[in-house]
């Protein structure tokens, strides 16, 4: 009578998997800052690293074309398919709902059927390049946690370039090439994301895997691969988060790489579908996309666990006593001691890193040193040994003696 028990048991762990088919349950950890417990004096709080949770992005952005008028319908304008150029039933004009494409169409709920999507002008200045910059701006530093996904309306691409900016689009730096010919387009030798390995994680390549053309009407995405890159770390299903967690704590660049304040696409050329371009009728020649896919959650730090939209703005919640958008500083009268960020170990549960009161005790210069250390104070507190704050016994702080796992 084994069986059906296993039978169930298999059942309880597929509804499991589906679950949490995004967020493997590895992902759960860091949703508490705080939890309450009991001393031998009392009661007293026990601070943790703690993190939002993961989830659509695409709600909190503002995006801008550049340039700015090249949304089509304006005037109307009449496109053929870049298959057939005598089938040239797609219209599009800005001044009547049912025919506009305006961006915001890339953002929309896709569940309904025919798609809604953001379309070009036409290619009508060829042979001058059709560049159209699309840039997503949060003006808050996100952490990416699954795959960047474009799904286009139009042929993919012949050329494109993703980027990103970590300074609120004062500079940006490219996360992905992509062309029919890496070669050809940007001198770079064509790669996927399995040629990545752990030690060339942060290396930029051009790939040729999503720029085919009209033949692959069914594959319209364009991906930026974030879960291959951590399963580099995590393994595979992502099983081991702990591993990708310890490393992110540790490499600085690391956990730049999958940070961001703005996404820019760059489209350099239009899908083809042909060796030569059609000279005499270039409404064949267009871009439209029909979704975008941002997912990814506030970086606070490891110091809020949640991250509230006010104002048309992300500010994460922050808790330890610290404050900022991101949760970069110590509260005023909080500066006993530097800031620094939450930290993911030791996993499961991290270590806050709170910021304490002053009223610890004077700190002289950037040394950190000591004076009038009072008698109840745990002396490691200065170099970030497990600690006791004075005035609430029981708070556990400090804690980056942990060896990577
Ligand atoms: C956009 O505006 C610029 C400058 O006003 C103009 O030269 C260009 O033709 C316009 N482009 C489109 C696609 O309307
Ligand atoms: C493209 O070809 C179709 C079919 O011949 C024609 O109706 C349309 O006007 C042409 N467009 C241009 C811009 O020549
Ligand atoms: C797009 O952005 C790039 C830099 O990221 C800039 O050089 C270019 O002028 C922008 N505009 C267009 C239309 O390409
Ligand atoms: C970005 O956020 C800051 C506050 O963090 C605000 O002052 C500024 O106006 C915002 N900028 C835009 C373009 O929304
Ligand atoms: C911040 O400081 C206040 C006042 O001392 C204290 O009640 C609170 O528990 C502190 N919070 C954290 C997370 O340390
Ligand atoms: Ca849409």
């Amino acid at each position: 009578m084994r069986f059906p028990l296993l039978l169930t048991l298999q059942a309880l762990w597929l509804s499991v998997c589906q679950a949490t088919q995004h967020y493997p349950t590895t992902w759960g950890h860091y949703d508490l800052c705080k939890s309450h417990g009991y001393t031998d004096e009392g009661p007293t709080w026990y601070y943790m690293a703690c993190q939002p949770e993961a989830a659509d992005m695409t709600k909190y952005l503002k995006v801008y074309l550049d340039p700015p008028n090249i949304t089509c319908g304006d005037p109307p304008e009449t496109y053929c398919t870049l298959e057939n150029p005598y089938m040239c039933n797609n219209e599009c004009d800005a001044a009547t709902e049912e025919l506009a494409h305006p961006p915001e169409l890339m953002f929309d709920f896709e569940g309904r059927n025919p798609t809604t999507f953001w379309q070009s002008s036409s290619w009508k200045k060829y042979p001058k390049p059709l560049a159209v910059n699309i840039t997503l701006s949060w003006n808050k530093t996100i952490e990416l946690t699954d795959d960047i996904v474009i799904t286009f309306e139009s042929g993919r691409p012949e050329q494109m370039v993703l980027e990103k900016s970590l300074d609120y689009g004062r500079s940006w730096q490219p996360y992905q090439f992509y062309a029919t010919d890496c070669l050809d387009a940007f001198t770079m030798e064509p790669k996927t994301v399995k040629d990545i390995t752990q030690h060339t994680l942060l290396d930029i390549i051009c790939t040729e895997e999503y720029s085919r053309g009209y033949v692959w009407k069914n594959d319209k995405t364009v991906r930026f691969e974030i879960k291959d890159r951590f399963a580099l770390f995590a393994g595979p299903k992502l099983h081991n988060m702990a591993s990708l967690y310890g490393q992110l704590d540790t490499t600085k660049n690391l956990r730049d790489f999958f940070t961001i304040t703005d996404l820019r696409i760059r489209l350099l050329r239009p899908a083809t579908g042909a060796t030569m371009v059609d000279e005499n009728n270039l409404s064949r020649y267009f871009y439209a996309i029909s979704d975008i896919k941002v997912h990814g959650r506030c970086k606070c730090n490891l110091h809020a666990n949640s991250c509230i939209f006010d104002k048309e703005r992300l500010t994460c919640e922050c808790e330890h006593n610290t404050t900022g958008p991101d949760c970069g500083r110590c509260k005023r009268n909080y500066q006993a001691r530097a800031w620094s960020a939450g930290s993911y170990l030791p996993i499961p549960k991290g270590t806050a890193n709170i910021c304490l009161p002053n009223s610890v005790g004077p700190v002289i210069g950037g040394r950190g040193k000591r004076l009038q250390r009072r008698p109840d104070l745990n002396p490691d507190l200065d170099n970030e040994k497990p600690s006791i704050s004075p005035e609430s016994p029981g708070i556990i702080s400090g804690g980056k003696d942990v060896e990577a796992l």
